[in-house]
């Protein structure tokens, strides 16, 4: 079933011009973009896109570096789109990530690791409003 999903590009990888190396890999994996956007996030929508993290030791440093640069939102599509993204990007933290994982080749620690993916259906309908506010399912 052809599923939607949200890919995150970081500021680390704004900053380091690795934007189009990034989608490269995504449309080699099959991925349609259906939506791009490129967004500087205020204070409160970094804090509403880590809420899960609010009160973690990571947590303020992790919303001040997603505040860094612009992020670059992709709403793609694909059949299985969560679960695959989730499987290309690679772990959380690079050093542990499988080789040729975008986090792997790209990420150089556990708070700059490049790109975030939606992990579920209800994280995606989540976090697809902040990027995209006229979307609908
Ligand atoms: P993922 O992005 O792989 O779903 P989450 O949702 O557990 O990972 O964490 C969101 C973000 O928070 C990560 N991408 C990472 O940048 C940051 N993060 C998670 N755990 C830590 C940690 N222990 N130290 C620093 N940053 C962290």
């Amino acid at each position: 079933m052809i599923e939607q999903t949200l890919l995150l590009i970081k500021p680390d990888a704004f900053k380091r011009r690795l934007v189009g190396k990034i989608i490269t890999q995504i449309e080699q994996e099959g991925f349609n973009i259906a939506e791009i956007s490129l967004k500087s996030l205020t204070q409160e929508e970094a804090e509403a896109l880590y809420e899960v993290h609010r009160g973690k030791d990571f947590f303020e440093p992790l919303v001040s570096f997603i505040r860094e640069a612009p992020v670059i939102a992709l709403l793609l599509e694909r059949k299985g789109a969560i679960g695959h993204l989730r499987k290309i990007i690679g772990k959380t933290n690079p050093d542990e990530a499988a080789p040729q994982t975008i986090r792997a080749l790209y990420g150089t620690s556990i708070r700059r690791n490049v790109v975030h993916a939606a992990e579920s259906r209800e994280a995606f309908e989540k976090e697809v409003r902040i990027f995209f506010p006229d979307f609908k399912p």
